[in-house]
């Protein structure tokens, strides 16, 4: 089965609008590895940014961009991602990610962890989102489950 998708509704003073997080992925780890990338689909009914994130199973988490710099990819943290109402923003090898720091253990193809993303509307309200990230296999092909 496909990994799930996460809708967030917000009322009130809160949050404005829902966020939908879809296809959250990282891969398999490998001995030693420390540092993983989650990859995502995000949309938000109302104008948003993501400002923040955080995992249990790693000390620190960071909203990185990758991209083509002076003829090399670099990658670098950057504090916030827009949000702009009704469009799907891709968090996807070679462009943003989230970035996970000193791995508790190692990532298993086929388990799945939790991961917290924090956003935020155009009146500053907040709103934390938690969402259950598949580990894939190593080459970030889905693990497949079930029938044969
Ligand atoms: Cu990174």
């Amino acid at each position: 089965m496909l990994w799930g998708a996460f809708s967030f509704v917000f009322v009130g003073l809160a949050f404005a609008g829902d966020v939908t997080v879809r296809e959250v992925w990282t891969r398999a780890s490998v001995p030693g590895q420390k540092v993983a990338g989650v990859y995502f689909d995000i949309e938000s009914s109302a104008d948003a940014r993501l400002v923040g994130v955080q995992a249990a199973l790693s000390d620190a988490a960071e909203i990185h961009l990758m991209r083509m710099e002076d003829g090399v990819m670099r990658m670098r943290s950057v504090s916030e991602v827009e949000l702009p109402a009704g469009q799907t923003v891709r968090f996807k090898p070679g462009g943003y990610h989230v970035m996970l720091f000193d791995l508790r253990r190692p990532l298993q193809a086929g388990e799945q962890f939790p991961l917290e993303l924090l956003v935020e509307d155009a009146n500053g309200h907040r709103s934390q989102l938690a969402v259950s990230v598949g580990v894939r296999n190593l080459d970030g092909s889905e693990v497949r489950q079930g029938h044969h």
